[in-house]
């Protein structure tokens, strides 16, 4: 039994962790605390174990509960329509049915290890139910949500079969935490239109509990970023990746993201076409490496999304390259942290062009990762980083004139006027890391 725990769709034992492992598992092991998750294979039987201090509860998944429970109802409904709706959402009442079954084992096996009072912290679209479910199961906890994903508004929330379940399932938390205010101020609007409640300023009274709804934008772990940015053999990789890519080339852009329609990557390479083809830039003097990391392959629409932007990459590099020189490189593949910060280093120009996204890690760890000052950042305006990193040129997504110019403004801007910008962000992010933001998250809760 512990005293705390957490709970998301994923374990901590993965290969290449992303930010939520990195972001807790700290916290879990110093508390001595438990993690319940998936371990990431389907039908695959699993004993509880203890890793690096941290007690592990997996949940077993069938491959039709993957099927159903993650790449239906969490992929294919909740993750499209929370981002707006960049995608059509896919609906089906099987998905719905599973997802129900899959939270009620996540949230059994919470209570299973979850010691009297404990404080659970539950991540993610994939659990919006857990909270409710633990609650009515065990009503002595202290039951934390954040949500990693933007939270939509209650127009499009509204299109959710059984959406009034969703709401109830978060309202069996303490307090939820979102990536910016107004996710938080859409959530509250709802409990009002949905179940009739009051809520007043950040609080909402709920069968005889107060439940709060609070933003805390999430970060990174800057000093790891920090560190790596100053590794002697990362800066060797930074500098043999400029060479590699043509040494005279003056100007280096990078796109770095999972694969996935929410990222705008054809919207930004259809925008660097432009500029190729209006003269703005040629291929003798930059190019563009863009990393797209495999992800969720077995959802139709990342197949559909991989085809259109390798077609796009390959007209480009038809139209514009040369012999043993081309403006465009796109990589489908994932790479180490250590690649990517010199990535992050070699870049002269970082491409985050989201149509929409919770928080967007990679913007502020480009920006970590720039001791020197150097460098510039073009951010979609519908980031969650864009609130904190207004430094950046910030460009809307949808509108391709816009990205250009945005890229435009950086190639143009004076060096210290860069300087000066990136020494401002960069000061933001190493000041509100990932450690202090599950500091404050845990401070609200208990
Ligand atoms: C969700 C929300 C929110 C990427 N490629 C590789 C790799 N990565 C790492 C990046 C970064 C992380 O994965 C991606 O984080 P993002 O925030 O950019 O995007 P999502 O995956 O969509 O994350 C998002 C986040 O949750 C946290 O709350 O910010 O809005 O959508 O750390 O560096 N890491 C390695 N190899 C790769 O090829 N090792």
């Amino acid at each position: 039994m512990k005293s705390f725990v957490v709970v998301a769709n994923r374990l901590p034992v993965d290969a290449s962790p992303g930010g939520l492992v990195t972001a807790l598992e700290p916290v879990a092991r110093n508390a001595g605390g438990a993690w319940v998750g998936w371990g990431g294979t389907p039908d695959e039987a699993a004993e509880p174990f203890d890793h690096d201090g941290v007690h592990i509860r997996p949940v077993e998944l069938s491959a039709q509960d993957v099927d159903r429970y993650y790449e239906g109802q969490s992929n294919s409904t909740i993750w499209p329509l929370f981002h707006d709706g960049v995608e059509p959402a896919v609906h089906h009442r099987e998905w719905r049915v599973a997802y129900e079954a899959v939270n009620r084992r996540f949230a059994e096996a919470a209570a299973d290890v979850a010691a009297e009072g404990a404080t659970v912290w539950v991540h993610d679209y994939q659990l919006l139910l857990v909270p409710g479910l633990l609650r009515a199961a065990r009503p002595d906890l202290r039951i934390g949500f954040f949500l990693h994903i933007p939270f939509p508004p209650v127009e499009l929330f509204m299109q959710l079969p059984r959406r009034t379940e969703f709401v109830r399932g978060l309202l069996g938390a303490d307090l939820v935490g979102f990536q910016q205010p107004l996710a938080a101020q859409n959530f509250l609007r709802l409990t009002a239109q949905l179940l009739g409640l009051h809520p007043e300023g950040e609080h909402v009274e709920y069968e005889g509990r107060t439940v709060t709804a609070r933003a805390f934008p999430i970060s990174i772990d800057a000093a790891e970023i920090d560190a790596l940015a100053t590794d002697p053999e990362v800066l060797a990789e930074a500098e043999r990746l400029r060479k590699d890519l043509g040494g005279d080339r003056r100007l280096l852009l990078l796109g770095v993201d999972r694969l996935d329609y929410t990222k705008g990557i054809d919207q930004r390479i259809e925008a660097y076409g432009e500029l190729l083809a209006d003269g703005t830039i040629s291929n003798d003097e930059a190019v563009l490496v863009q990393v797209a990391t495999p992800s969720r392959m077995r959802v139709a629409q990342y197949q559909q999304l991989r085809e259109r932007v390798e077609r796009e990459v390959g007209r480009i590099n038809g139209e514009y390259g040369d012999v043993g020189r081309v403006p465009l490189h796109y990589l489908f593949q994932s790479r180490t942290r250590a690649e990517l910060v010199a990535l992050y280093l070699a870049a002269d120009i970082m491409l985050v062009t989201p149509l929409r996204d919770g928080m967007n890690l990679v913007a502020k760890e480009y920006v970590a990762a720039r001791r020197d000052h150097g460098g510039a950042l073009v951010l979609s305006e519908f980031t969650g980083a864009a609130a904190e990193l207004t430094d950046a040129f910030l460009v809307n997504p949808y509108d391709v004139d816009d990205v250009k110019r945005g890229i435009s403004a950086a190639i143009a801007a004076a060096p210290d006027d860069l300087a000066a910008r990136m020494r401002r962000m960069r000061e933001r992010v190493l000041e509100h890391d990932v450690a202090r933001w599950a500091r404050e998250f845990l401070d609200a809760l208990t």
